[in-house]
């Protein structure tokens, strides 16, 4: 009985190390970012199924089209030539430009190049297509920009091309489409969308309401600090910052912009959880944490009142926006309103409680602290700034669009009242924005699970 017992808890303790190695890849420069971890046992694809289950051009997927890449325009120089000897090019143009391609084009190719030699010993890549100058493909096809590649295997035996795109799937290609029974088509991101996407959250300038009411940047956010969140029941609350997943005051990224009819603006990263719903009701249950990519104009977020209170508003426009400076706060709800609207604290899982469980060490740990040591020893170390500073940045856009937001932007780091392992967090920042614990998890995570446990 005990045995089992102690043997379900080893078993959630796994699910909480693989949820925090997807936290660490979403928020983080997690090693290995974009490339699928391989599964123990392969499922071949349907014909005509995609991967991800979004359209082509979503963020999600592969990231819309930037318009055709030829020999003459500046672009071209963005391609690089494959000349891989294990993978075969059809080149019936023979002008080379089937090996002409992004470079993450090239890097995924690459390894579904060792992939299908792995698989199928003997057996190598081919591409029949990848960049095209010649206007063979629809208007907006990514092979105008070196970004798509359709392979098959050099036997051409079609039985193949089942596993071959699942093999794809897992050599980090970011859409693959059994699109035709003689070839599979995979694309990818923009390289420079990639470089960006890396890190994220919100950006340094979102503002988190503090105690009285009063706005506070990202970037001058601190451990220990409280925010308004909304509780697991319901309520609005001010809960505090346990740590930051995230916190680079330096990197650039892409986040989505949602406006609300009443004015509101949150921007976060499209892998971030917010809270959708799709009609306006003031029932808080009735919103689901979901990708901010998934996001459209109609449906509706919960955003805070004046008195504390929480009220739905509708999106009335998404966009896409480059800012500086990406912070991901973890409070102990698990939930923050950010610049009025409430988000998750979470990204990359789908599964806003699943991520909030997973954490929940952290917050025990932070409860032991506060019992240990007391919130007295807050009030002593906010005043205590000389050892604690970081330098000051704000954003060109920061600076342009919220000269006010950016006059304190100092993150005061109070380490005297910080546990032990928040303190070595503090420490590992120096060479690292990503937290020690989703780092650490991610190691453990690599030797016991095998991911495709949970991941669809
Ligand atoms: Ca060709």
């Amino acid at each position: 009985m005990k045995q089992s017992w102690w043997a379900r808890l080893a078993q959630l303790g796994l699910l909480a190390l693989w949820t925090c190695m997807w936290l660490v890849q979403g928020c983080g420069p997690g090693p290995g970012y974009g490339i699928r971890s391989r599964a123990r046992k392969l499922t071949a694809m349907h014909y005509k199924q995609f991967f991800p289950n979004f359209s082509e051009n979503n963020l999600g997927a592969s990231g819309r089209a930037e318009g055709k890449i030829t020999r003459t325009s500046e672009r071209f120089n963005e391609l690089v030539c494959n000349y891989n000897p294990d993978i075969v090019f059809k080149d019936e143009e023979n002008t080379n430009a089937d090996r002409f391609m992004n470079k993450r084009c090239k890097d995924c190719l690459n390894r579904l190049a060792i992939a299908v030699m792995n698989q199928w010993p003997g057996v190598h890549l081919r591409v029949t297509e990848a960049w095209d100058e010649d206007g063979h493909h629809p208007p907006g096809s990514l092979h105008y920009e070196g970004r798509a590649v359709d392979i098959t295997t050099d036997d051409r035996e079609t039985e193949k091309y089942g596993l071959l795109a699942q093999l794809a799937v897992e050599a980090g290609f970011d859409w693959v489409h059994y699109e035709s029974k003689y070839h599979i088509h995979c694309s990818v991101k923009a390289d420079h969308s990639v470089a960006v996407e890396k890190g994220g959250c919100f950006p340094g300038w979102a503002r988190v309401t503090v105690a009285g009411g009063m706005q506070k940047s990202l970037s001058s956010l601190a451990a220990g600090d409280r925010v308004m969140a909304l509780s697991g029941t319901g309520q609005v609350v001010l809960s505090q910052v346990l740590l930051f997943l995230h916190q680079d005051q330096e990197s650039w990224s892409t986040f989505l912009s949602l406006e609300t009819e009443d004015g509101h603006r949150l921007a976060l990263t499209p892998h971030h959880l917010v809270f959708l719903a799709p009609h306006c009701r003031l029932n808080s249950s009735e919103y689901q944490a979901q990708f901010a990519s998934r996001a459209k104009t109609g449906d509706c977020v919960l955003i805070h009142t004046a008195e504390a209170q929480i009220r739905p508003s509708r999106i009335i426009s998404v966009s896409e926006e480059e800012s500086v400076g990406v912070y991901a706060p973890l409070t102990e709800a698990g939930s923050v309103f950010v610049e009025g609207v409430l988000a998750s604290s979470y990204a990359l899982v789908d599964d806003h409680r699943l991520a909030h469980w997973a954490f929940g060490p952290v917050r025990l740990l932070s409860s032991l602290n506060q019992l240990l040591w007391g919130e007295t020893r807050k009030g002593q170390q906010t005043t205590d700034s000389k050892t604690a500073c970081t330098k000051t940045y704000c954003s060109t856009l920061a600076a342009k669009d919220r000269a006010g937001v950016c006059v304190n932007n100092v993150t005061l780091y109070k380490q005297d009242y910080l546990s032990e392992p928040l303190r070595m967090e503090m420490k590992e920042k120096q060479t690292s924005d990503v937290h020690w614990y989703a780092k650490l998890l991610y190691s453990l995570g690599c030797i016991f699970l095998d991911s495709n446990s949970f991941h669809p």
